[in-house]
């Protein structure tokens, strides 16, 4: 340990969760590791960590990032950094007893490179006992299609963080309509900029404004399905 290091493990809760915020904003893997680390030994139960520590660290980036203060290359690395404490918290959200609730499909639209708000909605699914299949970043309408085709999931779920690629999730919607097989499926849609009214202008079931909030609503809507 270099002599400006921070040692994390004498920081109490509140600095600690600071520290972080701090470290994720200078885009320190290691240290976020470290301090997720630290957290769940000090007790902190998973979700909590990413909330307080993680997104909220995301949350003040964003804030930066908006106002021209950080670029890419910098958000990148912070984006690393928040992969890497959500790698740690993965494995611990993903234990569950339930039985499978589930399918999901999911993917980030075409244009749209944004992965971490994904990510962690499949985390937390996973977590819920659904199982969800990963189309990644920058699908096209085709790629969505051949995934419903080829997992039949329940829920086909898209995401996206920049006002000029939500718009796509309509043509994602039509098309499903157009081949007469929306109503097969759960539409749920998120990301940042979207609200329940844009949700309901482009034809989906749900806007899911977290990845809590999305279990949620995605348990809710299997059971109208169950019933229907
Ligand atoms: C990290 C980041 C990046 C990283 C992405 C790294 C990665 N692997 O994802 C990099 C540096 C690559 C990047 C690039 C760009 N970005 Co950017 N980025 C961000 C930033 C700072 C954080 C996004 C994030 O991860 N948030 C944390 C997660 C946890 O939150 P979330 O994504 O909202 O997800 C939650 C919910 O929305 C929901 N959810 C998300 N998806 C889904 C899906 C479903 C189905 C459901 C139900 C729910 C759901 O649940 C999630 C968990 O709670 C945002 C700022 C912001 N406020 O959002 C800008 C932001 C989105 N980016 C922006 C811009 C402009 C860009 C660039 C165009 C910049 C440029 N000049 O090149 C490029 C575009 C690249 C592209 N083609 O996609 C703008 C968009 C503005 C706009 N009006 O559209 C923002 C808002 C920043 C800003 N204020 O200017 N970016």
């Amino acid at each position: 340990m270099e002599d400006d290091d921070i040692d994390l493990t004498a920081l109490s809760d509140a600095e600690l969760i600071e520290q972080m915020h701090d470290d994720l904003y200078d885009g320190l893997a290691d240290e976020i590791v470290e301090g997720t680390q630290i957290l769940l030994d000090r007790g902190w139960e998973p979700y909590k960590i990413l909330t307080d520590a993680l997104v909220e660290g995301m949350r003040i980036v964003g804030i930066d990032f908006r106002d021209g203060i950080l670029f890419v290359p910098e958000v990148l690395l912070c984006a690393n950094a928040m992969k890497s404490g959500m790698n740690v918290l993965k494995p611990l959200l993903a234990e569950t007893e339930a039985p499978k609730a589930g399918k999901m499909v999911i993917g980030t639209v075409k244009g749209d490179i944004h992965d971490i708000g994904k990510n962690l909605v499949i985390m937390m699914m996973e977590g819920a006992g659904f199982e969800v299949i990963d189309i990644g970043i920058n699908n096209p309408v085709e790629n969505y299609l051949q995934a419903l085709e080829e997992h039949k999931p329940d829920i086909l779920g898209m995401s996206a963080l920049l006002t000029t690629t939500m718009p796509y999730m309509k043509v994602v919607v039509d098309a499903m309509v157009e081949k007469g097989i929306r109503n097969d499926y759960i539409v749920m849609v998120g990301g940042a900029p979207l609200n329940e009214e844009f949700a309901q202008s482009v034809g989906a079931d749900a806007y899911g404004r977290d990845a809590a909030m999305t279990v949620e609503l995605a348990k809710e809507k299997m059971l109208e399905k169950g019933a229907a």
